[in-house]
Formats: structure tokens, C-alpha cells, sequence
């Protein structure tokens, strides 16, 4: 960080040199300002941040990188290196050594899964770069080798979600029957899927006539989820609920479930719940094919830009931060809400 200290000190002068000049020497947009050969960019004052993103899996997803590039721009004072590791955990690792070998002031990642990342950060960390987690969470001996987290409550928003099934079946006097269901989980190993398969487990504990017929994984992408839909539908002739793991998923789910001559939604036969609560899951619940999405915020951008101006600062951060969440249902006003949603 010793080259950050010097460059907010060449700032500093620059600021007291610019004030004592007279303006002429100010660029001018004509000047070629917001380029990449602009005066600022040149005097090196730009942080650089290296973002090791998960890939394009979902509208989470899009929406996620999309707050990271509009928030890490030379305007605001950064330099981003972007990676879309395509969900692969080895491009993740490779983009990690790419930001250490390019010496970047600070390091982003979306772990695609919890495990496997001792070594790559006790790299960063011998070559002084501090490393924060974004979205998904790592399990490592050592909770040095990163300096913060920000996220989502996973094993909350499973919970939400099977205390809304509760309430739910309760309300349309099916408390008492036997239910079956499956889950599509997302990426096995990604704190996302570990957390909400978790967290529902934790209510379906609580519910003797709950039946759990099946679980594999969607990858977090409405393909996948429609295929493991499809062999759900064939081998299981009577489900009544398909708790989805992320929006996506939940959309190939409802392609597979009229292709097969079922309905779904309030009033189908199958109810059909999302997570992370993004614009077409509103319009999939307008729709009356999605019965409920548990939000999940994706617009982690501005909250990882304040850790690390808190750290330039020299001010310390939270090692853990939750972004506080709620969830959605179709007894809820959507046509007023979807308008003001950000994602
Ligand atoms: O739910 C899913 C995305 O890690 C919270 O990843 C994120 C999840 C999100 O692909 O849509």
C-alpha cells in the first residue's frame, strides 16, 4: 500500500499546485479529459482494482457486474481490470495471479466456490495486495488473507423463503397435507447454493408432511434449470413445489412445466419460488407463473468502493457486512414495485 501513500501525496500536490496556477493549465475536455492519455490517468493517481468476477450466469449476475463497472470508472478516481472467469474456478485462480503480476492496488472476487483458495491469496498477500470478497463467501484457515466481505444472508434468505412456503400453504388450507418437493440447487460448493439449501433445510426440519423428492444443480442458469426440471417431471408425477435457487433456474422450471402440459404459479399446480428478486422474476409473478422470489442484492459496486476508501484512509472496516434483504409475493402490489426496482 506504500505506493498508494505516495500517490494520494502526489495528489495532494498536484491539488495545491493546480489551485496556485492559473487555470489555463486545468485539462479541458478538448484537451481529451475521460480518456485513457487524459492528465490524471498519466500522473498514475488512479487506484486499480482487479475484479475476479464468478462469469454471466444470471440476471444477478449482469447486474452485479454492471454496478461494478459503473462505479469503478476513471471518473471516480480507479482503474478497473475485469475478469469473467465463465464459472470456472481455475480462470478465477489464473485471473487472481494476473492482478498480482500486474502489481494492481487491490484485489475484488466473487468466489465461484467456497474451497481451494489458500494459495492464490497467501500469493496476494506476500505481495502485499489486499484482497476483498464480494457475494460469495471462501472458506480459508486463515481469515487474514482477506480484509472484508460483502454479501448477501444466504442461510436467511433459505429460511425466508421455507417460512413463506409455511405460511403459504397454511393460508390455502394445506398446512396438514403431504407436500413434495424439489430443489434446483444453484453451483454445488457456491456459499449461494450451500447457504439457501441450508437455510431451507432448517424449516423443512420443522414439517413431518415435507417431502424433499430430489435436489441436483442448475448452475445458476435457466437452461440448466429447464433440463433438470424436465428429468424431475419424468421421473416424479406428483410435485407440488420446486424451490429454485436463483430467478433463472426458476425460468427454465416454468418452460419445463408447461411443456409438459402442467401450470404453476398461484393457480397451478406447482408452486414455483426464485431467489435474488430481479425484474423478470416481478414480471414472471405479474405473469402468474412465479409464486415468490426471496431477494438476494446484487449492487455490490458502491459497497466495495467504501472498504476501500475506508482503507485508504487508513480507517478500518468490517470484516463481515450483510446487505439487508426482503422477498416478494404475488398478494404483494408488483406493478407499482417492479418500476423501482434497481436490478
Ligand atoms: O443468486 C445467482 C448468481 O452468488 C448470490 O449467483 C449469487 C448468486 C445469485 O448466479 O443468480
Amino acid at each position: 500500500m506504500k505506493k498508494r501513500v505516495l500517490s494520494i501525496i502526489a495528489m495532494l500536490a498536484m491539488t495545491v499546485s493546480m489551485a496556485a496556477c492559473s487555470s489555463p493549465s486545468a485539462p479541458t475536455p478538448e484537451d481529451g479529459e475521460g480518456d485513457d492519455t487524459n492528465v490524471s490517468s498519466e500522473a498514475g493517481d488512479l487506484i486499480t482494482v482487479g475484479y475476479a468476477q464468478v462469469g454471466a450466469e444470471s440476471d444477478w449476475r449482469t447486474a452485479n457486474t454492471e454496478s461494478f463497472k459503473s462505479t469503478f470508472t476513471e471518473e471516480n478516481g480507479y482503474k478497473l481490470i475485469f475478469d469473467d472467469a465463465q464459472q470456472k474456478q481455475e480462470n478465477q485462480i489464473k485471473a487472481i495471479r494476473s492482478f498480482i503480476q500486474q502489481d494492481v492496488d487491490y484485489i475484488v472476487v466473487a468466489p465461484v466456490v467456497e474451497t481451494g483458495w489458500e494459495t492464490v491469496l497467501e500469493e496476494a498477500k506476500e505481495a502485499g495486495i489486499p484482497v476483498i470478497l464480494s457475494d460469495r463467501m471462501m472458506q480459508v484457515s486463515d481469515d487474514e488473507l482477506y480484509v472484508a466481505w460483502v454479501g448477501g444472508n444466504f442461510v436467511k434468505e433459505g429460511e425466508t423463503c421455507g417460512e413463506w412456503l409455511a405460511k403459504y400453504l397454511e393460508e390455502n388450507g394445506r398446512g396438514s397435507e403431504e407436500i413434495n418437493m424439489v430443489t434446483i440447487q444453484g453451483t454445488i460448493g457456491a456459499s449461494a447454493q450451500v447457504g439457501r439449501t441450508e437455510g431451507f433445510n432448517n424449516i423443512l426440519t420443522q414439517h413431518d408432511n415435507w417431502k424433499m423428492l430430489d435436489m441436483q444443480s442448475g448452475e445458476f442458469t435457466q437452461a440448466k434449470g429447464q433440463e433438470v426440471m424436465e428429468s424431475f417431471l419424468k421421473s416424479y408425477d406428483d410435485i407440488d413445489v420446486v424451490i429454485c435457487e436463483n430467478d433463472n433456474e426458476a425460468f427454465g422450471a416454468i418452460d419445463a412445466i408447461k411443456a409438459a402440459g402442467k401450470t404453476c404459479g398461484p393457480d397451478g399446480d406447482i408452486i414455483v419460488v426464485g431467489f435474488d428478486s430481479v425484474k423478470a422474476a416481478f414480471e414472471s409473478m405479474i405473469a402468474g407463473d412465479l409464486n415468490a422470489t426471496f431477494e438476494c442484492n446484487p449492487l455490490h459496486g458502491p459497497r466495495v468502493a467504501e472498504i476501500i476508501q475506508k482503507l485508504e484512509a487508513g480507517e478500518s472496516v468490517d470484516k463481515i457486512q450483510y446487505v439487508d434483504e426482503s422477498y416478494f409475493d404475488t398478494s404483494m402490489d408488483l406493478e407499482t414495485i417492479l418500476p423501482e426496482r434497481a436490478y
